[in-house]
């Protein structure tokens, strides 16, 4: 365990809290963003893409072609702020003699038509000092991704983006307020009927969660039908039915091993059927504290359908649950009742496979098919 400094190490003992905030806190009011308006199907001054009947914009290199509509909201979406301010930098307040430094986006590329963007932020030398959230904002969905930036020396994270026209906001703040940017418009997917994504995200108090996604009938690690580090992390790693198509192909687009994530699994055009979600906690648990929190959020077609966070420890595999396609349904572990004998937190200690050359993880045969 390499030694801490200090201001990390505080800032290490406030995450592991309990008074934390996740990446995709409940604690906005529902009302405070019922969801309506990031997809309302009426005019947008701003012209943005989707369900919009606004004068086309131009996404520049990033143009993927016509957008399918984006699906209503299931659920209230995450509030983000500076929705309505365009692309560029400044301060809130705008006069602001104590502000973080200027954020820039000294790197920020995204695959023309791609799933994800990387983003570098150069930041004053206080950097550690200075918390900094990322939010994706698109036409179809919003998410906020809470990162301290100066973690074990990262300044770069790649978020996993929605389908069609999508912002980044970048916020960081300390007590006199808050440095902001917002990015030029990221031209994603096309949007698409069938879309399952899983996204996990950790708290400082450990490194290396892996997420994995497995069809029914299954287990964790089958080469073929399990979408997760070592056969998935790149398109068409997973020819899942229909094969020799990319329809219901798996790919984990984002691979995390280091501190707070994030990490993306996706299934386009997913084949009906059941589809488990489980997380491994592979990595360390951070000097100080006992377990760490692990959240997932799950989307059907970019629409957020369920948000699940807990603890765990080293070696411990947890069943988040299943997506019933192409209902889209999902299901907890906890909520399976007799359809299953796995549970939903599962010590995999004595059966972790080698790790010489990390061939594998938990070798226990889980998930049950159900
Ligand atoms: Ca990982
Ligand atoms: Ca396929």
């Amino acid at each position: 365990m390499r030694a801490l400094p200090a201001v990390l190490a505080s800032l290490l003992t406030l995450a592991c809290g309990p008074e934390r905030i996740g990446p995709f806190d409940a604690g906005v009011p529902p009302d405070a963003d019922s969801g309506a308006a990031p997809v309302d199907a009426g005019p947008r001054p701003d012209g943005a893409a989707g369900t919009d009947a606004g004068p086309p914009r131009d996404a520049g290199p990033f143009d993927a072609g016509p957008l399918a509509m984006c699906p209503p909201p299931g659920v209230p979406l995450p509030m983000v702020d500076y929705t309505d301010r365009e692309a560029g930098a400044f301060t809130d307040p705008p006069a602001c003699s104590g502000c973080p430094g200027e954020v820039t986006f000294e790197r920020l590329v995204s695959t023309p038509g791609g799933t994800v963007a990387t983003i570098q932020i150069g930041l004053a030398p206080d950097s550690l000092e200075i918390m900094c959230s990322v939010a994706v904002v698109s036409a179809c969905g919003r998410a906020v991704f809470e990162i301290p930036w100066g973690e074990f020396g990262r300044v770069e994270r790649t978020v996993p983006l929605f389908c069609g026209d999508n912002s980044l906001i970048v916020i960081c703040e300390n007590s006199a307020g808050r440095s902001v940017r917002v990015s030029d418009v990221i031209r994603a997917q096309p949007c698409s009927a069938g879309a399952i994504r899983a996204t996990l995200t950790w708290d400082d108090c450990g490194t290396d969660h892996e997420l994995h996604i497995i069809r029914n009938g299954s287990r964790i690690y089958d080469p073929m039908n399990d979408c997760t580090w070592n056969d998935c992390t790149y398109a068409g790693g997973l020819d899942w039915p229909p094969t020799s198509s990319p329809d219901g192909d798996a790919t984990k687009d984002i691979d995390d091993t280091g501190a707070s994530g994030i990490e993306n699994g996706r299934v386009t055009g997913a084949a009906p059927g059941l589809y488990h979600v489980m997380v491994e906690m592979w990595g360390s648990i951070t000097f100080g504290c006992t377990s760490t929190d692990s959240t997932v959020n799950l989307f059907i077609d970019e629409v957020p359908v369920a948000t699940l966070s807990v603890p765990l420890t080293l070696h411990q595999v947890w069943y988040v649950g299943v997506i019933d396609m192409p209902s889209g349904v999902f299901t907890a572990a906890t909520d399976l009742g007799g359809r299953t004998t796995t549970a939903p937190i599962t010590d995999c200690s004595a059966a972790w496979g080698p790790t010489i050359g990390l061939l594998t993880g938990c070798t226990l045969p889980i998930p049950d098919a159900i």
